[in-house]
């Protein structure tokens, strides 16, 4: 009852007749065990059965209930129609009610182990959800390849952008102690899905890559591999000098490259699944292959040759804003990145994350999806609230997933949506990826805030398949987690799908964006200005002035617009025709410009602010109605989350329409009640020991 078990609750199942159904088809199980991944079935089978139904399943070949086969090897007569067998993947499976008269009434079958696992798990997520079994068919396959978990901890167990304790993995026991963390942490995220994870932050540490190091890698490695959990690390560019003692990491030196094969060599020896390199080159101090005056790609094809011949991927992030030439830090990656078009080797994907900036509440989706139709792009949502209220906001993050994932880049005519082009679809590409920034630590319920666990689930599932609803994957967690009971499910599912809004409107609203205080992140901070950047400011993005407010990314002003498909520049440049959302992210607008409802931007940026706070509020009394569905300590904890979340909700209100007005000269409409203390305090508030961040940053 302390989280630790996530989403596999594997409650009783309390209604008699239905348990009875279920019993009778889990009776007798027959599954193949000579492989560590039927193994892991078989006791997640025990584990699941024992909870819910509180009944030890047989495990025999004799007359069984439940059939747990590979293809290959099922009888003839119970060999799934060869259409359908075609339209699963290696990692995709099927799931039918046997209408024969053979004792076997249920059949899960897949191509493969992992594809049997997740075939299991979503069984079991079927009793877990008390669905009938009946009629039962689902057939499914992963749409995305690669979908990782990329976490960004140091080998001091800091997690940057962390919120939930320190990093999971205990550098200092391992190899010798595998904690049964880590054997959960696989568990629980083959059970959504998820096939790989990169181990160590993007700003990274050429030690991770040293012998004494990857012998510990590779413990994670062998705990993970029956989960069909690939592992990962995050590649130093400048490694070869920091521990290879070359002069140079120049990636045309022969040295350099040779370095880096041998170096690949050495892993693949003690890891022959090991999955590859994430590397942030030349972003925010790291090094890179523009030192040597060297391209991106030299860099990227330089890795991918070292680890081609072991099968191993090159993920290069496009979160690029140069120091050379400033322009709108909305542009850059695209400036950057689009000439290079094609010309990656096969086993790249070039990693860009949602949107331009950097992970905002609210961001259009990053203008290079669609935009390099050679080049295999890798989707990077961040699934730790750096800018999301860290480790005390309740946000239910697939609904900011679905959004992106859901918008039209035109790149190949109408219904080009990002998430076809992550998937692959438009381009017929093969290798396809997706990554989430991840929030686990060493918290006992993994993300600290309860409700961060969703965020990780529902990460997982779109990573399965990015045309999934936020409102699907809100039951099946609610369910899952807590209650099926709809007097639970029901109101919980529109708290959670409306808790994104309210954030965007209390924080960032209409379109604002990067208003955060400075460093740290936490709390609001319209009046930063004057840091080592510019566009690290507030006051750079949102503009504000006596005229109006908001970024002008038309024509008439950085012209950032221009990098979207001609239906999105055309639309957009146009105020009118501009999504409110979307509206202070492309336009600077007069205080008094009247929006669709007929009422000033002013009166709108104050309705959002306190739209935001309202929400919260409500947030808070439904919870206090689902006492009876929830254990104590969850509810407990989420209800002062909450006042937390209150609190800062006006606290962000408060300072910005403090902030703002000093621009706008316009009183507040009535409905905004007095703000408690004055801007000068707001802007006094300083917190250098905020999570998340070593102080040494700022
Ligand atoms: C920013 C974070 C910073 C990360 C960077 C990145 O503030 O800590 O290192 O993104 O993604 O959002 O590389």
């Amino acid at each position: 009852q302390d989280g630790y078990k996530l989403w596999l609750q594997y409650k009783t199942v309390d209604d008699a007749k239905l348990r009875q159904h279920y019993s009778e088809l889990n009776e007798a199980i027959s599954l193949d065990t000579t492989s560590s991944t039927g193994k892991v079935i078989q006791k997640e089978l025990k584990l699941a059965m024992q909870g819910m139904l509180s009944q030890k399943p047989q495990f025999s070949e004799e007359n069984p209930t439940l059939l747990i086969r590979k293809v290959a090897d099922l009888p003839k007569n119970l060999k799934p129609k060869q259409n359908l067998i075609d339209s699963i993947n290696d990692e995709g499976f099927s799931i039918q009610t046997i209408p024969s008269k053979s004792t076997a009434k249920i059949l899960i079958t897949a191509k493969t182990d992992q594809g049997l696992l997740y075939g299991v798990f979503t069984y079991l997520k079927q009793l877990q959800l008390h669905k009938d079994l009946t009629e039962l068919s689902i057939t499914d396959s992963p749409k995305i390849k690669k979908r990782l978990l990329n976490h960004w901890d140091n080998l001091d167990r800091t997690i940057e952008r962390g919120y939930a304790g320190f990093s999971i993995w205990d550098w200092h026991l391992l190899p010798n102690l595998i904690k049964q963390e880590y054997i959960d942490y696989a568990r629980a995220n083959a059970s959504i899905g998820i096939n790989g994870t990169v181990l160590t932050n993007v700003n990274a540490s050429a030690y991770i890559l040293q012998k004494n190091y990857l012998e510990k890698v590779k413990a994670l490695a062998d705990a993970f591999r029956p989960y069909g959990i690939q592992v990962y690390l995050t590649a130093r560019f400048s490694a070869p000098i920091e521990i290879g003692g070359l002069e140079t990491a120049d990636p045309l030196n022969e040295e350099v490259r040779q370095w880096w094969k041998d170096k690949a060599t050495e892993i693949y020896a003690e890891i022959p699944d090991f999955g590859g390199f994430l590397v942030k080159a030349n972003s925010e101090g790291q090094p890179g292959p523009n030192n040597y005056n060297r391209s991106h790609v030299d860099g990227a094809n330089m890795l991918a040759e070292a680890v081609a011949p072991h099968d191993g991927i090159v993920m290069w992030r496009a979160f690029v804003y140069s120091d050379e030439k400033p322009d709108d830090r909305a542009k850059q990656a695209y400036t950057e990145f689009v000439p290079f078009d094609g010309t990656f080797k096969d086993n790249v994907l070039v990693q860009v994350k949602n949107g331009a900036i950097d992970f905002q509440p609210r961001e259009p989706f990053h203008p290079l999806f669609g935009a390099m139709p050679e080049t295999p792009l890798m989707m990077e949502f961040q699934i730790t609230q750096e800018y999301l209220g860290g480790m005390s906001h309740l946000v239910f993050l697939p609904k900011l997933f679905e959004e992106t994932l859901q918008e039209d880049t035109f790149s190949q005519g109408k219904g080009s949506t990002v998430a076809k082009v992550v998937a692959g679809s438009l381009t017929d590409t093969q290798l396809t990826g997706i990554a989430g920034v991840s929030n686990i630590g060493n918290a006992r319920n993994w993300t600290g805030h309860p409700f961060a666990q969703a965020n990780w689930y529902g990460f997982g599932r779109l990573a399965w398949n990015p045309e999934l609803k936020a409102k699907t994957i809100a039951q099946e967690w609610l369910g899952m987690t807590f209650s099926t009971d709809p007097a639970f499910v029901k109101p919980m599912t529109s708290l959670l799908l409306d808790s994104r809004e309210a954030v965007v409107d209390y924080m960032t609203p209409l379109g604002l964006h990067h208003m955060m205080a400075e460093g740290h992140h936490q709390g609001p901070g319209p009046w930063v200005k004057d840091l080592g950047r510019e566009d690290w400011t507030s006051v750079y993005y949102h503009k504000a002035d006596s005229l109006g407010i908001g970024f002008d990314r038309t024509a008439t002003g950085s012209d950032a617009l221009s990098q979207y498909a001609p239906e999105i520049e055309k639309a957009y440049s146009n105020i009118e025709t501009t999504p409110e959302k979307y509206l202070l992210w492309f336009h600077h607008v007069p205080w008094g410009y009247k929006l669709k409802n007929g009422k000033t931007l002013w009166y709108n940026l104050a309705r959002h602010y306190q739209d935001g706070v309202l929400e919260v509020e409500k947030m808070i009394n439904t919870w206090e109605q689902m006492k009876p569905y929830v254990d104590e300590i969850a509810y407990k904890k989420t209800e002062m989350l909450l006042s937390i979340q209150l609190e800062e909700a006006q606290w962000w209100r408060d300072s910005c329409l403090l902030y703002f007005q000093q621009f706008s000269k316009m009183e507040l409409p009535d409905f905004i009640p007095k703000a408690p203390h004055t801007l000068k305090y707001y802007e006094s508030i300083r917190d250098p020991y905020a999570p998340g961040i070593k102080p040494s940053w700022d």
